[in-house]
């Protein structure tokens, strides 16, 4: 088990791939050279997806956006564990791992833009809305992990949230529940470093985070979050414990926010180019690019980037070109059956 062989109390950090794209063959997951494909090129759509979230963000076209740029291997390792019927549970920086999981790009940028149709993902695809007060996510998970577990039903709910989530209520709440009921959870925390501009040292005295899951009496584990192979290993036995009702592990997926916190933020005010430059030396595209390379699986990707800049720029117009729904539409996707109350707010003046 990775989780007894990598110790978070004694800063002990799952790596298979290094910054140059050299793996530690003992522990290279056992994904196909067509998976391996793919996830590659997930990874750059999202990477492409984002900028151009940015760009509309920029011109007036997107409302505000959270970039997700140099998270992708931390987003994409965990959502490759999971199967089609587990729950996928965000906050709002996880553009790469909804996409993977079968929600549209259109539906992203139309939830960006402020359009409600941006909540409506398809049939099937389970993805809980985003959530942007910090944590609050957390207990939703436990609760859909534990009504999955009350059913008899094998399915697996996985959480993401950020290193300032962890200071939060919730965190505690959620997290103390799922030890105690060993619900079919796996917390992902990505600890990009920063919560805004607040410092990872000033979130927490633990020397690690995923050592916190040793108060609440379950396994974690400190994984280097750039590396996709090792986020996906470290997910994949998460998720396998909890399908076999062995219960929840938190995953620290240790990485960086190469970009601003939103669109409304500066990070050039709270740290320097140096540090930004030699996060980007450690970038988890170019190092999973150098593997693929090295083993033929990759050859040339100029058409790659070609198709998925179409893709982007499809999925962009689409957006634009969807009208924006009328008022009352707010009240059309929370509930199966609207209740009493909301009838009544909508009322005559809907429309
Ligand atoms: C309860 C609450 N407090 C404050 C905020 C303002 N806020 C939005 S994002 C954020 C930082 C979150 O940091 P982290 O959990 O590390 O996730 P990240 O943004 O780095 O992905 C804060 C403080 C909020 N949305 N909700």
């Amino acid at each position: 088990m990775l989780t007894d062989d990598f110790d978070p109390m004694k800063g002990e950090m799952l790596r298979v791939m290094d910054e140059e794209g050299n793996v530690d063959a003992r522990l290279v997951p056992k994904l196909s050279d067509e998976v391996l494909l793919k996830a590659y090129r997930h990874m750059l759509l999202t990477r492409l997806a984002d900028d151009k979230a940015v760009k509309l963000q920029r011109q007036g076209r997107l409302g505000a956006y959270p970039p997700s740029k140099g998270q992708e291997a931390s987003q994409l390792g965990p959502a490759m564990a999971l199967k089609e019927g587990d729950w996928l549970v965000w906050a709002f920086r996880e553009m790469g791992a909804l996409l993977w999981k079968g929600a549209p790009l259109r539906t992203l940028y139309l939830y960006w833009m402020g359009n409600e149709l941006g909540n409506v993902y398809p049939d099937g695809v389970r993805v809980t809305p985003s959530v942007v007060p910090v944590g609050s996510q957390i207990p939703h998970a436990v609760g859909i992990a534990y009504a999955s577990k009350l059913r008899g039903e094998k399915d697996v709910t996985l959480a993401y949230f950020g290193d300032g989530a962890t200071s939060e209520g919730e965190f505690h709440e959620g997290l103390n529940f799922a030890g105690v009921f060993r619900t079919p959870n796996v917390f992902v925390c990505q600890n990009n470093q920063f919560a805004i501009s607040t410092r990872r040292a000033k979130q927490s005295a633990s020397a690690t985070l995923a050592q916190k899951a040793v108060a609440y009496g379950f396994p974690g584990i400190l994984v280097d979050g750039n590396d996709i192979l090792a986020m996906y290993a470290a997910a994949k036995e998460a998720v396998d414990r909890a399908r076999k009702g062995k219960g929840p592990t938190l995953i620290e997926s240790y990485t960086y926010r190469l970009s601003d916190h939103t669109t409304s933020d500066d990070w050039r005010k709270y740290r320097s180019k140096e540090e930004v430059a030699e996060w980007e030396r450690k970038d988890p595209l170019k190092r999973f690019k150098t593997y693929l390379l090295s083993k033929g699986i990759l050859k040339d990707e100029e058409v790659m980037v070609k198709e998925l800049a179409d893709i982007v720029e499809k999925a962009a117009a689409e957006a634009e070109a969807t009208p924006a729904p009328s008022r009352s539409d707010v009240f059309a996707h929370t509930y199966a059956e609207m209740p009493p109350y909301l009838k009544g707010q909508l009322g005559g003046g809907g429309k």
